[in-house]
């Protein structure tokens, strides 16, 4: 740091040229995030309530009671009257509480190491918390990409604490059978998390497909808790994360006494936290209401199956799946999809690549347009006839 301070406008100068180092939403050209640019009514929101610090909520009632009600709305989305949980920082911090609790529970009645059972596609979040929690991992195979639900039950220990399951992985946006895993956590007594981070926003928005339905929130019995992202397809601004659970008593789990604030207790792990992100998300759910969020989600899943069926038609391209929502994953014959990453990457376009599968991964999030996808595919084609 300087002894001394410097001149505004030589710094904004600075943050001119580090803004020019970012991509943009805009551009078209970032495939490959889960993020995406921040609704401006969201924004504003956000802007208004940027000072505000849930930590303290005797001071900033009126965002408290804000959060309050998004956890009312977000429940109701997904089919939970009375629902308890927080805003938080993200998907992480939501898979966090809700492993801490489901221990918590466990040790009430139990003194083996606790185990998770989730399957193998698990985000890699579950790599921090498991040993942060000192909590055994026990991954299960996948069919078809998605969790092996006929295995599951081998799996089951005594001293299994949960079963984590996803409503849109990370990798190809596929949705476990929730249904059937949650008729296994219900007979055989365990906490089932549902992660639906991504899917959370998108799935209680389309059109229900009657041949293969999305079934995956607490209209399933034995699910107890839900990782729902405002900061993926809900449009808000990072961070915007979201934890949604059934028993109010389960979130009561992680109450700790605050004895000198405004409030008595809090039962996130975050003490100082933003109430600008749950201003956006409060925001943006009353303006777009559920008719707003379905023209979003099924323009993107339009998009998906555009982008689907052009990929489709270039010989050398093999596609993964078919996508439940809005990722699509393919391979480049004889052409490793890293080599194709980076080639791409000259060429100003922002891709992923899974690990598993090891392929080219395309997130279609809303600032992806039509015209974005057809020059994209293009620019794919003429990389793959100069090889
Ligand atoms: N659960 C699932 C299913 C996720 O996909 C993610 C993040 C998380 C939990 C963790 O959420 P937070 O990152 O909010 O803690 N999935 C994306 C990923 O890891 C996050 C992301 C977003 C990555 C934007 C890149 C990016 O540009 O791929």
């Amino acid at each position: 740091m300087l002894d001394d301070g410097r001149n505004v406008d030589s710094i904004f100068r600075d943050l001119e040229e580090f803004k020019k180092m970012n991509m943009t939403y805009e551009s078209g050209r970032i495939l490959g995030s889960m993020c995406t640019k921040p609704d401006p009514i969201g924004l504003k929101a956000y802007k208004m309530f940027i000072e505000t610090n849930l930590g303290d909520p005797g001071l900033f009632e009126g965002s408290a009671k804000m959060e309050s009600q998004v956890i009312d709305m977000l429940g109701k989305l997904l089919h939970l009257d009375d629902a308890s949980g927080h805003i938080v920082t993200g998907g992480t911090e939501a898979n966090f509480m809700a492993m801490t609790i489901a221990k918590y529970l466990f040790l009430e009645n139990n003194s083996g190491v606790p185990e998770v059972i989730l399957p193998c596609n698990a985000h890699f979040s579950f790599k921090k918390i498991c040993p942060m929690l000192s909590v055994k991992p026990v991954y299960v195979p996948l069919k078809d990409y998605r969790m092996d639900c006929s295995v599951i039950e081998e799996y089951i220990t005594d001293n299994t604490m949960a079963i984590v399951a996803l409503a849109g992985s990370t990798e190809l946006g596929l949705v476990d059978d929730i249904a059937r895993i949650s008729e296994i956590a219900q007979k055989n007594r365990l906490y089932l998390h549902v992660d639906a981070a991504f899917g959370g926003f998108i799935i209680p928005f389309m059109k229900n497909d009657k041949s293969h339905p999305l079934n995956f929130d607490f209209s399933c019995e034995g699910v107890d808790s839900i990782t729902i992202d405002p900061h993926k397809m809900g449009l808000a601004p990072v961070p915007a994360g979201g934890i949604i659970i059934r028993d109010k008593k389960h979130l009561e789990k992680l109450s700790v006494k605050t004895p000198y604030l405004t409030k008595e207790k809090q039962t996130t792990v975050v003490g100082t936290r933003t109430g600008a992100s749950t201003a956006a998300t409060w925001t943006l759910l009353n303006y777009y209401g559920k008719s707003g969020y379905k023209r979003i989600v099924n323009e993107s899943i339009s998009l998906t199956k555009y982008t689907y069926n052009q990929l489709k038609q270039i010989p050398q391209i093999k596609l993964t799946c078919k996508p439940d929502l809005n990722i699509i994953s393919f391979k480049v014959e004889n052409m490793d999809s890293k080599l194709l990453q980076r080639k791409l990457l000259k060429l100003g376009w922002r891709v992923s690549v899974s690990e598993n599968p090891y392929a080219m991964r395309l997130v279609l999030m809303p600032h992806v347009k039509k015209e974005h996808i057809t020059e994209f595919i293009k620019t794919l084609k003429k990389v793959i006839e100069e090889k």
